[in-house]
Protein backbone atom coordinates (compact mmCIF):
# COMPACT_ATOMS: atom_id res chain seq x y z
CA UNK A 1 0.00 0.00 0.00
CA UNK A 2 2.59 2.59 1.06
CA UNK A 3 4.71 1.87 -2.60
CA UNK A 4 1.06 2.85 -4.07
CA UNK A 5 1.09 5.95 -2.13
CA UNK A 6 3.79 6.92 -3.29
CA UNK A 7 3.29 6.29 -6.68
CA UNK A 8 0.49 8.60 -6.49
CA UNK A 9 1.92 11.12 -4.82
CA UNK A 10 4.86 11.04 -7.64
CA UNK A 11 1.62 11.62 -9.99
CA UNK A 12 0.86 14.46 -8.60
CA UNK A 13 3.93 16.13 -8.19
CA UNK A 14 5.25 15.57 -12.04
CA UNK A 15 1.84 17.43 -12.95
CA UNK A 16 -0.52 14.59 -14.34
CA UNK A 17 -3.49 16.18 -13.10
CA UNK A 18 -5.72 14.67 -16.09
CA UNK A 19 -4.62 11.05 -15.08
CA UNK A 20 -7.63 9.82 -12.68
CA UNK A 21 -7.49 6.47 -10.99
CA UNK A 22 -8.45 5.23 -7.81
CA UNK A 23 -6.61 3.02 -5.25
CA UNK A 24 -8.91 0.64 -5.64
CA UNK A 25 -8.99 0.10 -9.33
CA UNK A 26 -5.51 0.07 -9.07
CA UNK A 27 -5.48 -3.10 -6.76
CA UNK A 28 -8.41 -4.98 -8.39
CA UNK A 29 -7.90 -4.27 -12.07
CA UNK A 30 -7.78 -7.62 -13.49
CA UNK A 31 -5.29 -7.85 -16.06
CA UNK A 32 -7.79 -8.42 -19.60
CA UNK A 33 -5.82 -11.13 -21.45
CA UNK A 34 -5.76 -13.17 -18.31
CA UNK A 35 -10.07 -12.08 -17.96
CA UNK A 36 -10.65 -13.30 -21.65
CA UNK A 37 -8.26 -16.15 -21.51
CA UNK A 38 -10.80 -16.95 -18.15
CA UNK A 39 -13.46 -16.49 -20.01
CA UNK A 40 -12.48 -18.62 -23.04
CA UNK A 41 -11.32 -21.94 -21.11
CA UNK A 42 -14.55 -21.60 -19.01
CA UNK A 43 -16.44 -21.64 -22.32
CA UNK A 44 -14.39 -25.18 -23.54
CA UNK A 45 -14.85 -26.35 -20.21
CA UNK A 46 -18.27 -26.41 -20.75
CA UNK A 47 -18.78 -26.78 -24.49
CA UNK A 48 -15.83 -28.99 -25.06
CA UNK A 49 -12.99 -27.59 -27.69
CA UNK A 50 -14.67 -28.56 -30.80
CA UNK A 51 -15.96 -25.42 -31.21
CA UNK A 52 -16.17 -22.29 -33.49
CA UNK A 53 -16.38 -18.70 -31.99
CA UNK A 54 -19.33 -16.90 -34.03
CA UNK A 55 -18.51 -13.10 -34.03
CA UNK A 56 -21.43 -11.03 -34.91
CA UNK A 57 -21.07 -9.16 -38.13
CA UNK A 58 -22.23 -5.76 -37.81
CA UNK A 59 -23.77 -3.26 -34.39
CA UNK A 60 -21.96 -2.18 -31.39
CA UNK A 61 -20.78 -5.90 -30.11
CA UNK A 62 -18.56 -7.18 -32.30
CA UNK A 63 -16.92 -10.05 -30.65
CA UNK A 64 -18.09 -13.55 -29.64
CA UNK A 65 -18.15 -13.03 -25.90
CA UNK A 66 -20.13 -9.91 -25.76
CA UNK A 67 -20.09 -8.52 -21.53
CA UNK A 68 -23.27 -6.97 -20.58
CA UNK A 69 -25.12 -7.33 -16.66
CA UNK A 70 -27.81 -9.39 -18.28
CA UNK A 71 -29.27 -10.24 -14.77
CA UNK A 72 -29.18 -6.38 -13.29
CA UNK A 73 -27.22 -7.26 -10.06
CA UNK A 74 -24.73 -4.67 -11.90
CA UNK A 75 -22.23 -7.00 -12.34
CA UNK A 76 -21.37 -7.84 -16.22
CA UNK A 77 -21.94 -11.30 -17.23
CA UNK A 78 -20.29 -12.74 -20.83
CA UNK A 79 -22.63 -13.77 -23.29
CA UNK A 80 -20.76 -16.21 -25.57
CA UNK A 81 -21.89 -17.14 -29.09
CA UNK A 82 -19.76 -20.50 -30.86
CA UNK A 83 -21.51 -23.41 -33.05
CA UNK A 84 -20.33 -26.92 -32.15
CA UNK A 85 -18.11 -27.96 -35.00
CA UNK A 86 -18.79 -31.86 -34.43
CA UNK A 87 -22.85 -31.99 -34.35
CA UNK A 88 -24.99 -31.93 -37.75
CA UNK A 89 -26.89 -29.07 -36.15
CA UNK A 90 -25.34 -25.94 -36.83
CA UNK A 91 -27.20 -23.51 -35.21
CA UNK A 92 -25.19 -21.35 -33.41
CA UNK A 93 -25.06 -21.67 -29.06
CA UNK A 94 -25.33 -18.90 -26.51
CA UNK A 95 -23.40 -19.63 -23.37
CA UNK A 96 -24.08 -17.60 -20.59
CA UNK A 97 -20.81 -17.12 -18.19
CA UNK A 98 -20.82 -15.97 -14.49
CA UNK A 99 -18.22 -15.12 -12.13
CA UNK A 100 -18.84 -17.42 -8.86
CA UNK A 101 -17.87 -16.21 -4.98
CA UNK A 102 -14.43 -16.77 -5.70
CA UNK A 103 -14.02 -14.50 -8.88
CA UNK A 104 -13.53 -17.80 -10.87
CA UNK A 105 -15.44 -18.06 -14.60
CA UNK A 106 -17.87 -20.95 -15.00
CA UNK A 107 -20.75 -21.38 -17.79
CA UNK A 108 -24.19 -21.32 -16.21
CA UNK A 109 -26.49 -21.37 -18.88
CA UNK A 110 -26.65 -22.87 -22.59
CA UNK A 111 -28.89 -22.74 -25.27
CA UNK A 112 -29.73 -22.79 -28.75
CA UNK A 113 -29.98 -20.09 -30.95
CA UNK A 114 -32.00 -19.70 -34.12
CA UNK A 115 -29.51 -19.83 -37.16
CA UNK A 116 -26.13 -20.34 -38.29
CA UNK A 117 -24.67 -17.31 -37.60
CA UNK A 118 -25.27 -14.10 -35.23
CA UNK A 119 -26.18 -10.54 -37.68
CA UNK A 120 -25.89 -8.69 -34.61
CA UNK A 121 -26.69 -8.40 -30.94
CA UNK A 122 -28.28 -5.28 -29.12
CA UNK A 123 -29.63 -4.85 -25.71
CA UNK A 124 -33.10 -3.44 -24.33
CA UNK A 125 -32.50 -3.00 -20.49
CA UNK A 126 -32.02 -6.57 -19.54
CA UNK A 127 -33.26 -8.29 -22.56
CA UNK A 128 -31.03 -9.27 -25.14
CA UNK A 129 -31.99 -9.49 -28.66
CA UNK A 130 -30.13 -11.28 -31.27
CA UNK A 131 -29.95 -11.16 -35.08
CA UNK A 132 -29.33 -14.62 -36.86
CA UNK A 133 -27.97 -14.13 -40.73
CA UNK A 134 -30.09 -16.14 -43.10
CA UNK A 135 -29.32 -18.24 -45.36
CA UNK A 136 -29.12 -16.50 -49.22
CA UNK A 137 -32.82 -16.30 -50.10
CA UNK A 138 -34.24 -16.34 -46.72
CA UNK A 139 -34.83 -14.06 -44.09
CA UNK A 140 -32.67 -13.43 -40.57
CA UNK A 141 -34.38 -14.47 -37.42
CA UNK A 142 -34.63 -12.07 -34.59
CA UNK A 143 -34.41 -13.88 -30.78
CA UNK A 144 -35.21 -11.72 -27.61
CA UNK A 145 -33.87 -13.20 -24.44
CA UNK A 146 -34.34 -12.91 -20.90
CA UNK A 147 -32.29 -13.71 -18.07
CA UNK A 148 -34.86 -15.57 -15.79
CA UNK A 149 -34.41 -18.09 -12.44
CA UNK A 150 -30.98 -18.63 -13.78
CA UNK A 151 -32.14 -19.25 -17.20
CA UNK A 152 -31.99 -17.69 -20.46
CA UNK A 153 -35.18 -17.76 -21.79
CA UNK A 154 -36.35 -17.05 -25.42
CA UNK A 155 -39.49 -14.73 -25.37
CA UNK A 156 -39.74 -13.88 -28.60
CA UNK A 157 -38.47 -14.76 -32.00
CA UNK A 158 -39.29 -14.06 -35.63
CA UNK A 159 -38.02 -13.48 -39.05
CA UNK A 160 -36.69 -9.90 -40.55
CA UNK A 161 -35.46 -8.43 -43.36
CA UNK A 162 -34.43 -5.11 -41.67
CA UNK A 163 -34.24 -5.11 -37.70
CA UNK A 164 -32.92 -1.58 -35.49
CA UNK A 165 -33.22 -0.88 -31.95
CA UNK A 166 -33.99 3.09 -32.08
CA UNK A 167 -36.59 5.62 -30.26
CA UNK A 168 -39.01 5.58 -32.98
CA UNK A 169 -41.67 7.89 -31.14
CA UNK A 170 -38.99 9.92 -29.28
CA UNK A 171 -40.49 8.40 -25.88
CA UNK A 172 -36.87 8.03 -24.44
CA UNK A 173 -36.80 4.33 -24.52
CA UNK A 174 -35.72 2.68 -27.87
CA UNK A 175 -38.08 0.14 -29.57
CA UNK A 176 -37.29 -2.58 -31.57
CA UNK A 177 -38.26 -2.28 -35.69
CA UNK A 178 -38.43 -5.17 -38.18
CA UNK A 179 -39.92 -4.90 -41.59
CA UNK A 180 -40.25 -8.90 -43.02
CA UNK A 181 -41.98 -10.57 -45.66
CA UNK A 182 -45.42 -11.26 -45.19
CA UNK A 183 -47.12 -13.22 -47.69
CA UNK A 184 -46.72 -11.14 -50.76
CA UNK A 185 -46.72 -8.23 -48.98
CA UNK A 186 -44.54 -6.50 -46.32
CA UNK A 187 -44.96 -6.58 -42.52
CA UNK A 188 -43.21 -3.31 -40.01
CA UNK A 189 -43.11 -4.51 -36.78
CA UNK A 190 -42.20 -2.41 -33.73
CA UNK A 191 -41.71 -3.94 -30.10
CA UNK A 192 -42.47 -1.48 -27.24
CA UNK A 193 -41.11 -1.98 -23.87
CA UNK A 194 -43.18 -1.15 -21.47
CA UNK A 195 -42.96 -0.68 -17.68
CA UNK A 196 -42.99 -4.22 -16.32
CA UNK A 197 -41.24 -6.00 -19.02
CA UNK A 198 -43.92 -6.51 -21.27
CA UNK A 199 -43.55 -5.75 -25.17
CA UNK A 200 -46.48 -3.73 -26.75
CA UNK A 201 -46.53 -5.03 -30.69
CA UNK A 202 -47.58 -3.20 -33.20
CA UNK A 203 -48.06 -4.39 -36.88
CA UNK A 204 -47.96 -2.95 -40.01
CA UNK A 205 -48.78 -4.63 -43.02
CA UNK A 206 -48.23 -3.07 -46.30
CA UNK A 207 -49.71 -4.23 -49.37
CA UNK A 208 -46.93 -3.89 -51.99
CA UNK A 209 -47.89 -6.61 -54.47
CA UNK A 210 -44.77 -7.94 -56.15
CA UNK A 211 -42.42 -4.93 -54.64
CA UNK A 212 -39.50 -6.40 -52.64
CA UNK A 213 -37.79 -4.34 -49.81
CA UNK A 214 -34.58 -2.85 -51.49
CA UNK A 215 -33.35 -1.01 -48.59
CA UNK A 216 -34.43 0.63 -44.95
CA UNK A 217 -33.18 3.98 -43.38
CA UNK A 218 -34.41 5.46 -40.58
CA UNK A 219 -34.32 9.36 -39.85
CA UNK A 220 -34.49 12.22 -37.83
CA UNK A 221 -38.08 13.40 -37.55
CA UNK A 222 -39.07 16.34 -35.43
CA UNK A 223 -37.55 14.77 -31.71
CA UNK A 224 -38.51 11.56 -33.21
CA UNK A 225 -37.61 9.20 -35.86
CA UNK A 226 -39.07 7.93 -38.95
CA UNK A 227 -38.88 4.76 -41.06
CA UNK A 228 -38.17 5.26 -44.64
CA UNK A 229 -38.36 1.63 -46.54
CA UNK A 230 -37.56 1.71 -49.98
CA UNK A 231 -39.15 -0.75 -52.24
CA UNK A 232 -37.69 -2.22 -55.50
CA UNK A 233 -40.86 -1.85 -58.30
CA UNK A 234 -40.90 -3.21 -61.45
CA UNK A 235 -38.43 -2.34 -64.39
CA UNK A 236 -35.59 -1.63 -62.02
CA UNK A 237 -37.52 1.17 -60.18
CA UNK A 238 -37.53 2.13 -56.65
CA UNK A 239 -40.26 4.11 -54.63
CA UNK A 240 -40.46 5.26 -51.15
CA UNK A 241 -42.89 4.61 -48.40
CA UNK A 242 -42.58 6.51 -44.52
CA UNK A 243 -43.18 5.71 -41.39
CA UNK A 244 -44.18 6.75 -38.02
CA UNK A 245 -44.37 5.54 -34.64
CA UNK A 246 -47.46 7.62 -32.81
CA UNK A 247 -49.93 6.98 -30.02
CA UNK A 248 -51.38 3.63 -30.89
CA UNK A 249 -49.53 2.49 -33.70
CA UNK A 250 -47.58 2.96 -36.71
CA UNK A 251 -48.92 5.41 -39.54
CA UNK A 252 -48.44 5.67 -42.88
CA UNK A 253 -48.39 9.47 -42.96
CA UNK A 254 -48.99 9.31 -46.86
CA UNK A 255 -50.51 6.78 -48.64
CA UNK A 256 -49.17 4.26 -50.74
CA UNK A 257 -50.68 5.43 -54.04
CA UNK A 258 -49.32 8.41 -53.58
CA UNK A 259 -45.86 7.73 -52.35
CA UNK A 260 -45.69 5.56 -55.24
CA UNK A 261 -46.57 8.27 -57.49
CA UNK A 262 -44.63 10.76 -56.11
CA UNK A 263 -41.33 8.92 -55.78
CA UNK A 264 -40.46 6.39 -58.31
CA UNK A 265 -37.43 6.75 -59.75
CA UNK A 266 -34.56 4.30 -61.48
CA UNK A 267 -32.75 1.76 -58.56
CA UNK A 268 -29.23 3.36 -57.65
CA UNK A 269 -31.08 6.21 -55.82
CA UNK A 270 -31.67 5.08 -52.51
CA UNK A 271 -33.12 6.76 -50.05
CA UNK A 272 -30.42 8.35 -48.05
CA UNK A 273 -29.39 11.41 -45.53
CA UNK A 274 -27.41 13.05 -48.32
CA UNK A 275 -26.79 16.17 -46.76
CA UNK A 276 -25.79 14.98 -43.59
CA UNK A 277 -28.28 16.91 -41.59
CA UNK A 278 -29.85 13.75 -39.88
CA UNK A 279 -33.33 13.40 -42.09
CA UNK A 280 -33.66 11.28 -44.62
CA UNK A 281 -33.71 12.84 -48.19
CA UNK A 282 -35.89 10.70 -50.67
CA UNK A 283 -34.18 11.70 -53.88
CA UNK A 284 -36.38 11.53 -57.52
CA UNK A 285 -35.05 11.98 -61.03
CA UNK A 286 -35.47 13.88 -64.32
CA UNK A 287 -33.21 14.09 -67.04
CA UNK A 288 -31.06 16.60 -67.12
CA UNK A 289 -31.33 19.85 -69.36
CA UNK A 290 -30.47 18.77 -73.27
CA UNK A 291 -31.62 15.38 -71.88
CA UNK A 292 -35.10 15.34 -72.65
CA UNK A 293 -35.51 15.37 -76.11
CA UNK A 294 -31.94 14.18 -77.09
CA UNK A 295 -31.21 10.73 -78.00
CA UNK A 296 -27.90 10.98 -76.20
CA UNK A 297 -26.84 7.91 -74.16
CA UNK A 298 -26.58 6.99 -71.18
CA UNK A 299 -29.30 10.11 -69.76
CA UNK A 300 -28.09 11.87 -67.18
CA UNK A 301 -30.06 12.79 -64.38
CA UNK A 302 -31.12 16.28 -62.10
CA UNK A 303 -31.74 14.56 -58.75
CA UNK A 304 -34.27 16.46 -56.50
CA UNK A 305 -34.02 16.00 -52.96
CA UNK A 306 -37.63 15.54 -50.84
CA UNK A 307 -37.82 15.52 -47.43
CA UNK A 308 -41.01 14.70 -45.26
CA UNK A 309 -43.00 17.90 -43.01
CA UNK A 310 -44.45 16.85 -40.31
CA UNK A 311 -46.21 20.25 -40.06
CA UNK A 312 -47.55 20.14 -43.98
CA UNK A 313 -47.54 15.74 -43.09
CA UNK A 314 -46.08 15.94 -47.23
CA UNK A 315 -43.36 15.33 -48.94
CA UNK A 316 -41.43 19.07 -49.82
CA UNK A 317 -38.88 19.94 -52.40
CA UNK A 318 -35.22 20.82 -50.81
CA UNK A 319 -32.97 21.13 -53.52
CA UNK A 320 -31.74 19.69 -56.90
CA UNK A 321 -28.14 18.08 -57.09
CA UNK A 322 -26.52 15.99 -59.46
CA UNK A 323 -25.88 12.58 -58.26
CA UNK A 324 -22.56 10.33 -59.73
CA UNK A 325 -23.65 7.53 -58.29
CA UNK A 326 -20.83 5.34 -59.27
CA UNK A 327 -18.11 7.63 -57.55
CA UNK A 328 -20.70 7.96 -54.20
CA UNK A 329 -21.37 11.91 -54.40
CA UNK A 330 -23.93 14.63 -55.13
CA UNK A 331 -23.38 18.30 -56.19
CA UNK A 332 -26.00 20.71 -55.24
CA UNK A 333 -26.80 22.83 -58.14
CA UNK A 334 -26.87 26.90 -57.41
CA UNK A 335 -29.61 28.40 -58.59
CA UNK A 336 -27.90 30.73 -60.83
CA UNK A 337 -27.11 28.24 -63.06
CA UNK A 338 -30.68 26.22 -62.84
CA UNK A 339 -31.89 26.03 -66.74
CA UNK A 340 -28.51 27.48 -68.31
CA UNK A 341 -26.25 24.41 -67.23
CA UNK A 342 -26.18 20.90 -68.27
CA UNK A 343 -23.67 17.77 -67.42
CA UNK A 344 -21.56 15.12 -69.48
CA UNK A 345 -20.25 12.08 -67.94
CA UNK A 346 -17.68 10.77 -69.38
CA UNK A 347 -18.03 7.00 -69.41
CA UNK A 348 -14.74 5.61 -68.90
CA UNK A 349 -12.83 7.74 -66.42
CA UNK A 350 -16.17 9.23 -64.47
CA UNK A 351 -15.42 12.40 -64.75
CA UNK A 352 -18.29 14.96 -64.97
CA UNK A 353 -18.47 18.28 -66.73
CA UNK A 354 -20.92 20.70 -66.26
CA UNK A 355 -21.02 23.34 -69.44
CA UNK A 356 -23.36 26.41 -69.56
CA UNK A 357 -25.91 25.44 -72.27
CA UNK A 358 -28.09 27.17 -74.45
CA UNK A 359 -31.70 25.64 -75.22
CA UNK A 360 -30.70 26.37 -78.47
CA UNK A 361 -27.85 25.55 -79.47
CA UNK A 362 -27.95 21.30 -80.75
CA UNK A 363 -23.98 20.32 -80.44
CA UNK A 364 -22.13 19.78 -77.61
CA UNK A 365 -18.94 21.95 -79.46
CA UNK A 366 -21.46 24.61 -79.08
CA UNK A 367 -21.30 24.58 -74.96
CA UNK A 368 -18.19 26.12 -72.86
CA UNK A 369 -17.07 24.13 -69.74
CA UNK A 370 -17.50 25.55 -66.41
CA UNK A 371 -15.65 22.74 -64.21
CA UNK A 372 -14.89 19.11 -64.09
CA UNK A 373 -14.94 17.10 -60.98
CA UNK A 374 -13.15 14.07 -60.94
CA UNK A 375 -12.67 11.33 -58.77
CA UNK A 376 -9.91 8.68 -57.82
CA UNK A 377 -9.40 5.53 -55.14
CA UNK A 378 -7.23 7.65 -52.50
CA UNK A 379 -3.78 6.25 -53.73
CA UNK A 380 -4.42 6.91 -57.51
CA UNK A 381 -5.32 11.27 -57.56
CA UNK A 382 -1.57 12.05 -58.43
CA UNK A 383 -2.28 12.35 -61.87
CA UNK A 384 -5.27 14.76 -61.29
CA UNK A 385 -2.73 17.27 -58.88
CA UNK A 386 -0.07 17.04 -61.59
CA UNK A 387 -2.59 17.98 -64.05
CA UNK A 388 -4.06 20.85 -62.21
CA UNK A 389 -6.83 19.92 -60.23
CA UNK A 390 -7.76 20.68 -56.86
CA UNK A 391 -8.11 18.14 -53.84
CA UNK A 392 -11.42 18.71 -52.93
CA UNK A 393 -12.14 16.06 -50.69
CA UNK A 394 -11.47 13.02 -49.04
CA UNK A 395 -12.45 10.03 -47.85
CA UNK A 396 -10.75 6.25 -46.48
CA UNK A 397 -11.34 5.15 -50.06
CA UNK A 398 -11.48 7.75 -52.44
CA UNK A 399 -10.05 11.49 -53.38
CA UNK A 400 -12.21 14.08 -54.98
CA UNK A 401 -11.01 16.80 -57.35
CA UNK A 402 -11.95 20.22 -59.34
CA UNK A 403 -10.35 21.84 -61.66
CA UNK A 404 -12.66 24.94 -63.19
CA UNK A 405 -12.61 25.22 -66.78
CA UNK A 406 -13.87 28.81 -67.77
CA UNK A 407 -12.26 32.24 -67.40
CA UNK A 408 -12.91 33.94 -64.20
CA UNK A 409 -15.14 36.63 -66.16
CA UNK A 410 -18.03 33.46 -67.01
CA UNK A 411 -20.73 34.27 -64.32
CA UNK A 412 -21.30 30.98 -63.72
CA UNK A 413 -18.02 29.99 -62.42
CA UNK A 414 -18.06 29.37 -58.49
CA UNK A 415 -16.67 30.71 -55.85
CA UNK A 416 -14.61 27.88 -53.90
CA UNK A 417 -16.56 28.23 -50.64
CA UNK A 418 -19.69 27.81 -53.01
CA UNK A 419 -18.15 24.29 -54.61
CA UNK A 420 -17.08 22.84 -51.05
CA UNK A 421 -20.49 23.31 -49.53
CA UNK A 422 -22.33 22.38 -52.58
CA UNK A 423 -20.21 18.65 -52.55
CA UNK A 424 -21.03 16.32 -50.66
CA UNK A 425 -19.88 12.16 -50.61
CA UNK A 426 -22.46 10.18 -49.53
CA UNK A 427 -22.59 6.50 -48.33
CA1 LIG B 1 -25.03 -9.26 -13.73
CA1 LIG C 1 -39.41 5.13 -27.94
CA1 LIG D 1 -30.70 14.94 -44.67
Amino acid sequence: MRRLWIILICLLLSGCQSVTFSVDGLLSAPNIADEQSAIYQALIESAGRNITLEYPRSGEYRSAFVAYDIDGDKEEETLAFYSVSSVADSNVKISVLDRDGDGAWHSTFELAGAGNSVETVEFLGCDAIVGYAAQEYEENTLGIYRFENGTLQPIYEDSYSFMETVDLDGCGTEEIATVGRSGLGMEITVLKPGESGVYTKYDYNLESGEAAVYGCKIGELGGAKALYIDLAADAGRLYTELFLLKEGGIFAPINSAGTEALTLRPSGYPSSDYDGDGQIEIPTVSPFYGYESSDRAPTEYMTSFWAYNEETMSLEFESNAYCNISDGYAFTIPNRWLNVVTVLKDGSTGEVTFYRYDPAAERISDMSPIITFASAESSGGRAYETAGYTLLKETDSRSYYFIVRASGDEPLVLTFDEIRDNFRVFE
